[in-house]
């Protein structure tokens, strides 16, 4: 099974969204698989946006995303990683649809709420980045069969 990296960024969390990020990757079958609040210091923020280093708002993004605490969650199912960039919505929350987690809750690219990996190798890395191997639990849930047809 597949498993990514899902943030809250700092505006989630201060904003009052937490339960709601959490409820729409819940509600649309995902299984969270670890959880923990934290803060995210200046050097893992690099590691974790090392490929936009070079980008005019990577200054910017490291503040934001350093500037308080954040949820890191990691999220299991078949084709999460998808799942939750599909759930989440574009980049842009004003592009994003409606259903989408940017889409009704983000009106500002600086400040969309939530992170996903955005592939399998990023996954990986992103989820060695946030949680060592024993804070990713393993476990089967009795609904497992009524989400998932195996
Ligand atoms: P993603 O979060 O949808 O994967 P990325 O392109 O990986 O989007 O960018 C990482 C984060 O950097 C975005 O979520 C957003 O907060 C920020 N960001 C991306 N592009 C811009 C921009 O043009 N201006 C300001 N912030 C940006
Ligand atoms: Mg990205």
């Amino acid at each position: 099974m597949e498993k990514t990296l899902v943030l809250v960024k700092p505006d989630g969390v201060q904003r009052g969204l937490i339960g709601e990020i959490i409820s729409r990757f819940e509600n649309r079958g995902l299984k969270l698989i670890g959880l923990k609040l934290m803060h995210v210091t200046e050097e893992l923020a690099g590691q974790h946006y090392n490929e936009h280093t070079e980008r005019p708002f990577f200054p910017s993004l490291v503040n934001f995303i350093t500037s308080g605490p954040i949820i890191a969650m990691a999220w299991e199912g078949e084709n999460a990683i998808g799942i939750v960039r599909q759930t989440m919505g574009t980049t842009n929350p004003v592009e994003a649809s409606p259903g989408t987690i940017r889409g009704d809750l983000a009106i500002n690219i600086g400040r969309n709420v939530v992170h996903g990996s955005d592939g399998p190798e990023s996954a990986e890395r992103e989820l060695n980045l946030f949680f060592t191997s024993g804070e990713i639990l393993d476990y089967s849930r009795s609904t497992d069969s009524w989400i998932t047809e195996s």
